[in-house]
């Protein structure tokens, strides 16, 4: 596996952390700063060497400037501009060797909680979904036939592109995995319709990001999911955490004490040769940190990676 974290453009604590617990690989966003190019090789440039400077090889791209990304997912009057941004920046990450895109089918809402505050262990704080606290409203702002459509059109214009330069884009499912969150449908909430997208333009270089608690949040089998999708080439990053309850109502826990057998995923990634990158994710509000990044907190962190680090060392599973 390549360790890696998930860290801002501007250098913060996370990043010291992130370096101090042994992790040399960074998940990077664009800065959403209005400033940010993403068809300018020399922005990337000075990004990655940002990176690069502390130590930290950047090898996944999650999170890119909006609207540009919206208009592709909505399929608004700006959707060619988008896409033609989105290849021109594919050349410029191959040229940085980066090769994975993590890519949610998520417009106008992104992933969504509607409480971020519900105490876990010893008074830590994590985030949760509970369907009743946002209704169905109208208009729809899409539906889950336009989604569709949207993602029919671009995966057509830009699966060619990924596949000249090795980009490969790692698609995260819905979060949370409901068919309806308020006036939007969503369509990548369970296993069938995820496979369907991966089928539309078939490729080696379409495949998922491996949200653990997503797939549990849908009800599947977390460890037949592991299994099929590595079988089938299709992992192409993981998330490593997890939660517990139903789609209509669940919350994050902590990596340690939730349902899921942590160990037991981490063998099947081993047995079935996983060796892309993972990262902790949704980590607990830890005392030391406020709760103005739910799920991202600094502290919670250090807890999610020395817990993944231990389980690794344990099951002698190579990781860089
Ligand atoms: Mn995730």
């Amino acid at each position: 596996m390549i360790l890696a974290d998930a860290l801002r453009s501007e250098p913060d604590r996370t990043w010291d952390y992130a370096v101090q617990t042994g992790i040399k690989h960074a998940v990077i966003g664009a800065p959403n700063d209005g400033k940010f190019d993403i068809t300018d090789y020399s922005h990337w440039r000075s990004l990655y060497d940002r990176y690069m400077s502390k130590g930290l090889t950047p090898v996944v791209v999650e999170g890119a400037p909006e609207p540009a990304h919206e208009s592709y997912k909505r399929g608004d009057a700006d959707r060619d501009k988008s896409i033609d941004q989105v290849l021109k920046y594919l050349p410029i990450l191959d040229k940085l060797n980066l090769r994975t895109i993590c890519i949610n089918w998520m417009p106008y809402k992104g992933w969504y909680r509607t409480r971020n505050n519900i105490p876990a262990r010893g008074g830590a704080l994590v985030t949760g979904f509970y369907r009743e606290d946002i209704p169905d409203t109208e208009p729809l702002l899409i539906t889950a036939e336009q989604l569709w459509e949207n993602l029919t059109y671009f995966l057509k214009a830009v699966v060619p592109s990924c596949e000249k330069y090795g980009i490969k884009l790692a698609f995260h499912p819905d979060d949370p995995p409901v068919p309806r969150l308020g006036d939007v449908e969503r369509i990548l909430i369970n296993r069938a319709n995820i496979e369907k997208a991966l089928n539309i333009v078939p490729s080696a270089f379409v495949g998922i990001t491996l949200c653990q608690g997503c797939f549990c949040a849908m009800g599947e089998d977390i460890y037949d999911i592991i299994t099929t999708f590595n079988k089938k080439e299709k992992v192409f990053f993981v998330h490593f955490r997890d939660i517990e309850g139903t789609p209509q109502s669940f919350c994050e826990t902590f990596h340690d004490i939730g349902p899921t057998d942590m160990v037991r995923c981490l063998e099947l990634y081993r047995e079935y040769g996983f060796n892309g990158p993972v990262r902790v994710d949704h980590v607990p509000t830890m005392a030391g940190d406020d709760n103005t990044r739910p799920g991202y907190a600094a502290v919670g962190r250090l807890f999610a990676i020395g817990y993944l680090k231990g389980m690794l060392d344990a099951l002698h599973y190579p990781y860089i």
